[in-house]
């Protein structure tokens, strides 16, 4: 028998770029296909959801979200909404929380009977006056508010599940806000947790227990992965789904991964990570992202895959590409070896491989993905640039180690080099952070010692 979470879900969590209604729509079918069973809409950028959540959603609204609703119905998915009135709530007013219970009344009128409270990123503490003197910390309010609306909720919403996202939603569960929130909160409410960071490298077993011991319940993971919002817009991050223990479904509730602003490339990852989430004592992180990419196109799994590994960096390893420094390596290697020629066609080669590699992916890649992905592409093109750049540079330089070399040999050197500045602008330029930026820095070595030898040789000239 597999082994299975009880959620396998997404969570449009993310700050930033919304997705779209069509893509919503696109991703949920996708799920479906791929044994997810859960969506949360919860999109950051959303006022309604967040900053004016006591403003109503108007018909256009619904009208989108219940075609949602149909597509998870068709798809198995079950389409839910989380509001998040933290920054403004106030937990002892009954006002609020008549509103609140109105505003969800607005989806489970279309038929979502999953509906979360999401209580992320607002302040640690009780902000209003009526609440210090009503509660003795945030916890205690947000328990005794989270359980009227439960029981509120409970009474026109037939099989309600109701979803909480607290306020110190990582970490080391050992504060007292987790036991007292623990505690204090109807046992039928569920808690989401993202593990021991707010993107965490690794969720071990351990995480799981201590943290359903706090809580008194099996958490359900936010997972916060592969989102890219915030400190890492310059990342793309489709590479492994790692470092999850393989019998996290047996100490959790499940996990709600939460995605990219980029919608397709999101997909990739989904459908790497519904391996995982369908059998993780058996997941093998590389068979199931070449499984995902051979199911997006199965032309060029092995270009994709190449591109993935120079984009390797995330929370989840917090590493250089590994890709980009084996090349770093051997290349160094061979110079210290003395070995300067093959040293040259090694990066020439390599530059011009990944030259190729760029051309079949730019080929292939559907407009879509493309218009998504295209920054990361075009920075990964220029660094295959880079690498026949340098290789062309070092091999013009070493044409002026002779000091007394002729006047236009040095003209080809500074003509080499004009054209490296004028590459390492181009990088200058880049907001997306792929690869490695040691290459940068080794092509500013060389053009340094380019431009010193030309310095040296133009003041022997002047000496004869
Ligand atoms: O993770 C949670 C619960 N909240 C926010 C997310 O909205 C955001 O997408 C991620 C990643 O930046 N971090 C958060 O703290």
């Amino acid at each position: 028998m597999k082994k299975k979470f009880y959620y396998r879900g997404v969570v449009e969590g993310f700050y930033g770029r919304e997705w779209t209604m069509e893509e919503r729509k696109n991703i949920i079918e996708y799920m479906g296909e791929h044994d997810y069973n859960l969506y949360i809409y919860a999109a950051k950028a959303d006022k309604l959801h967040r900053d004016e959540w006591k403003v109503f959603y108007d018909d256009a609204f619904l009208k989108d979200f219940k075609k949602l609703i149909d597509t998870g119905k068709k798809s198995n998915v079950e389409v839910s909404i989380a509001i998040s009135p933290g920054l403004s709530l106030i937990h002892s007013n009954e006002e609020d929380l008549d509103i609140l219970i109105k505003k969800f009344k607005q989806f489970s009128d279309l038929g979502v009977n999953t509906l979360c409270l999401f209580l992320d990123d607002i302040p640690w503490d009780l902000q209003h006056e009526e609440d210090i003197q009503k509660y003795d910390c945030l916890a205690q309010a947000q328990a005794d508010f989270s359980n009227k609306v439960f029981e509120k909720l409970s009474n026109f919403v037939k099989d309600l599940h109701f979803i909480l996202c607290p306020t110190e939603y990582f970490g080391k569960p050992h504060y007292s806000y987790h036991d007292i929130l623990g505690n204090n909160l109807n046992k039928n409410i569920d808690i989401m947790w993202t593990g021991p960071k707010v993107c965490s490298k690794i969720i071990p077993d351990e995480d799981a227990i201590e943290i359903g011991r706090s809580f008194k319940r099996p958490v359900i993971y936010w997972d916060n992965y592969p989102v890219n919002d915030s400190m890492m817009v310059p990342e793309l991050h489709m590479a492994e789904y790692i470092g999850r223990s393989q019998n996290l479904y047996k100490y959790s509730k499940g996990i709600v991964i939460n995605p990219m602003n980029q919608a397709n490339a999101s997909k990739i990852v989904l459908g790497a990570i519904s391996e995982y989430l369908l059998n993780p004592e058996d997941y093998n992180s590389k068979d199931a992202l070449l499984k995902s990419l051979k199911e997006y196109n199965s032309e060029i799994v092995e270009e994709f895959y190449y591109f993935i590994q120079c984009n390797s960096y995330s929370p989840l390893t917090l590493e250089t590409s590994k890709v980009a420094l084996n090349i770093l390596e051997k290349f160094e290697t061979l110079i210290k070896n003395k070995k300067r020629n093959e040293a040259k066609i090694f990066l020439k080669d390599t530059g011009n491989n990944i030259l190729k590699y760029y051309d079949i992916l730019n080929k292939k890649i559907d407009p879509k993905l493309k218009e998504e992905i295209k920054r990361w592409l075009e920075e990964f093109k220029c660094y295959g640039t880079l690498m026949i750049q340098i290789s062309d540079l070092i091999n013009t330089y070493e044409i002026i180690f002779d000091e007394n070399a002729p006047l236009t040999d040095i003209e080809k050197v500074k003509k080499e080099n004009k054209k490296m500045e004028d590459l390492l602008k181009k990088f200058m330029e880049f907001e997306t952070s792929i690869f490695s930026e040691n290459f940068v820095n080794l092509a500013w070595k060389h053009l340094k010692i380019s431009k010193g030898l030309i310095r040296s040789n133009n003041i022997i000239n002047q000496q004869n």
